[in-house]
């Protein structure tokens, strides 16, 4: 099968929710030749962001998009033993993210994560309910452009505040950008947190994470 064929049943794969087909089109893709990188930013990327239109326009919804994503990750888990995840030049960013401490909703951040992947971002995932120094262990480790907090309810939404003085009180805070997601949050209000931005919706995520990237490499290099 040639090349954009092949791409065409990764893409349709996750389009059409299936978990089977997304992994035995990434099989036939590598078998076929195709880069990891291809399968991933041209083929299931492309299905995820086909289906983040649809949501936008409400033709699906939040079951069926998270279906999409575990097709997304068993069209991935095909692929991901050939990728270098240390290979810093095949993707945009890294972050670092997770669920404020005192949260345990865990939906958000699942849709979330695989649409910031197919984005090109490598995303370190730390889990639910995270302490804060677990975010400032991470960074250090990590050393990500980018912190992802996910902050679902306005009760511990109040954490954002200590979980920013935690990365700044570390020295880290003009290393990164945070951004805080979830259905309870708004730009302005996170920015009174101390936090970068906010957003309820991981496709338009994206678009505020590239800007903030753009924004801290533009400012670390006056610092330098
Ligand atoms: C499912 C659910 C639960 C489930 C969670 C199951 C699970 N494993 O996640 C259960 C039943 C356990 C639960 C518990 C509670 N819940 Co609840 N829950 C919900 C519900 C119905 C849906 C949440 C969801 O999954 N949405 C779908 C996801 C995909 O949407 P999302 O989270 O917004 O994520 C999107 C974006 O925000 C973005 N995104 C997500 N993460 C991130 C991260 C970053 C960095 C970025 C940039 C973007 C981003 O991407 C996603 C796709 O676009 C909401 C109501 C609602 N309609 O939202 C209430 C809701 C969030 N829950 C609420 C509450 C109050 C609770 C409880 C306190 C209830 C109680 N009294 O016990 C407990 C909390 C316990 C705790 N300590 O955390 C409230 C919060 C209200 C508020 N403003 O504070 C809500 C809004 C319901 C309500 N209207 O009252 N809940």
């Amino acid at each position: 099968m040639p090349a954009p064929e092949l791409l065409e049943r990764l893409a349709g794969a996750i389009v059409r929710l299936s978990k089977s087909e997304a992994a035995a089109a990434a099989e036939a893709a590598l078998a076929a030749g195709l880069s990891p990188y291809t399968i991933i930013a041209d083929g299931l990327s492309r299905g995820m962001q086909t289906v983040g239109e649809a949501f936008r326009r409400n033709e699906v919804f939040i079951p069926e998009v998270l279906v999409a994503c575990d097709a997304y990750y068993a069209g991935l888990n095909v692929v991901k033993p050939l990728i270098d995840q240390n290979d810093q030049r095949r993707f945009f960013a890294k972050m670092v993210i997770g669920t404020i401490h005192g949260d345990i909703h865990t939906v958000g951040k699942d849709v979330a994560v695989p649409v910031f992947q197919a984005a090109g971002f490598q995303v370190i995932d730390l889990g639910t309910a995270v302490p804060d120094q677990q975010f400032v262990a991470a960074i250090r480790e990590h050393q990500p452009e980018l912190v992802g907090l996910g902050t679902y309810m306005t009760a511990t939404f109040m954490h954002t505040r200590a979980t920013v003085d935690a990365i700044t009180e570390a020295g880290l805070r003009d290393q990164v950008k945070i951004i805080c997601g979830g259905p309870s949050v708004d730009a302005e209000t996170a920015r009174r947190m101390g936090a970068d931005d906010a957003s309820d919706n991981a496709w338009d995520a994206v678009e505020k994470m590239r800007a903030l990237v753009a924004a801290l490499r533009q400012e670390k290099a006056a610092r330098a």
